[in-house]
């Protein structure tokens, strides 16, 4: 996971790290030859002097400290920039994460014991945090709290995994102790309600079905009204998988707001999309203002750029992450799981 990120960043501590070392280096050297013009006469023991000089070097450079400037980092977040963007992180958030580790740096004394690696990556995780955390809501909080049933609706492009996650999720209620129950409200995928219907079987969730290409809304307001007579807990309304740009199935998930009135909407999307599953989380935000995202398809994402860009550009939490087929990849998302697992 995130395996290409980890690698830039590496390389981003390694070569502020060797900047400023060098620049420890070249003070040295003037403390040094400061001290052979002082060391009189030239005899033996000069010799010896320069022997111990690097012991005494040490001492007194451990009283100095060296400040981070702007021009020892102007290449190396040259560098940096250059990977946030190879890493597919949107432009905005390379410029956040860029502005912040900017700020941490620059101006900051390094004491000669003190690692620059580590106030590098302190400088890195700090302008994640920054990037990660938005305002939102969190899920078991609105699980717990909202009047029942509690409506939730997922939606994406196709084959991002809003079925899995709705498994997935499923289970993950119902072993908290929530009653749920499965809206299938993809009519329109060839096999999609034998998919879901499989997933519940195994699950032991109940699913409200429909014929295959029956409205949508009308099979979803079916679960709402099922679990309202059943008293039960939560429902998970899947759809069809539509991209952005099709007018015609974004009204359609406009009409299925308007007739649920989800409690949570719910945009999944895979990591491995990188830029596109953050614009794409954009439109569906314009067009249906989600509440947050999942992302999945973890497990095979390298670049990391999706889950450090979605929360910012939507101005709405990742809520969990895909983190492989089973029901139990899941991952409910909190920033500091996402920078450890980068940095570990
Ligand atoms: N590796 C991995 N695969 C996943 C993950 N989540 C889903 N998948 C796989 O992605 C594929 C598509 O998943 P679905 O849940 O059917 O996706 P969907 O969004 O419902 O697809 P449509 O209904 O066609 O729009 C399946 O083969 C899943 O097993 C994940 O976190 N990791
Ligand atoms: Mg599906």
């Amino acid at each position: 996971m995130f395996g290409k990120l980890k690698e830039k960043l590496t390389n981003f501590k390694k070569n502020v790290s060797s900047t400023i070392k060098e620049k420890l280096t070249k003070e040295e050297k003037i403390t040094k030859e400061e001290k052979i013009i002082e060391a009189e006469p030239p005899t033996q023991k000069v010799e010896e002097e320069k022997k111990s000089i690097g012991e005494k070097i040490k001492s007194l450079v451990v009283e100095r400290e060296v400040t981070i400037t702007e021009q020892d980092i102007k290449r190396p977040l040259e560098e940096l920039e250059f990977a946030l963007l190879e890493s597919d992180v949107a432009l905005v958030v390379v410029d956040e994460i860029l502005r912040s580790v900017k700020e941490d740096l620059i101006g900051r004394e390094r004491k000669l014991f003190t690692s620059t690696g580590d106030l590098v990556e302190d400088a890195l995780k700090n302008a994640m945090r920054k990037v990660l955390s938005v305002d939102g809501l969190d899920f078991d909080e609105i699980i717990r709290t909202s009047d029942k049933p509690v409506k939730v609706l997922f939606v994406g492009v196709n084959g991002t995994g809003k079925t899995t996650c709705i498994a997935k999720i499923g289970k993950r209620l119902k072993d908290l102790g929530y009653s749920v129950v499965i809206a299938s409200g993809d009519t329109y995928r060839a096999g999609a309600i034998e998919q879901i219907d499989v997933h519940a079987k195994r699950l032991g969730i109940k699913v409200i079905q429909h014929e295959k290409f029956s409205d949508p809304a009308a099979v979803i307001f079916d679960a709402v009204k099922y679990a309202e007579a059943r008293h039960i807990d939560v429902v998970l309304a899947d759809t069809a998988g539509r991209f952005h740009t099709n007018v015609n199935l974004m009204d359609q998930l406009k009409k299925i707001r308007r007739v649920i009135d989800p409690d949570l909407i719910i945009f999944v999307d895979e990591a491995t999309a990188g830029n596109d599953a953050v614009e794409r989380a954009k439109q569906f935000n314009e067009a249906v203002k989600i509440d947050g995202s999942i992302l999945t398809k973890t497990d095979a994402d390298s670049k990391g750029g999706a889950a450090l860009s979605i929360a910012h550009c939507t101005s709405k939490p990742i809520m969990f992450l895909g983190t492989g087929q089973e029901y139990t990849d899941l991952v409910k998302f909190d920033p500091e799981w996402l920078i450890k697992r980068i940095f570990e």
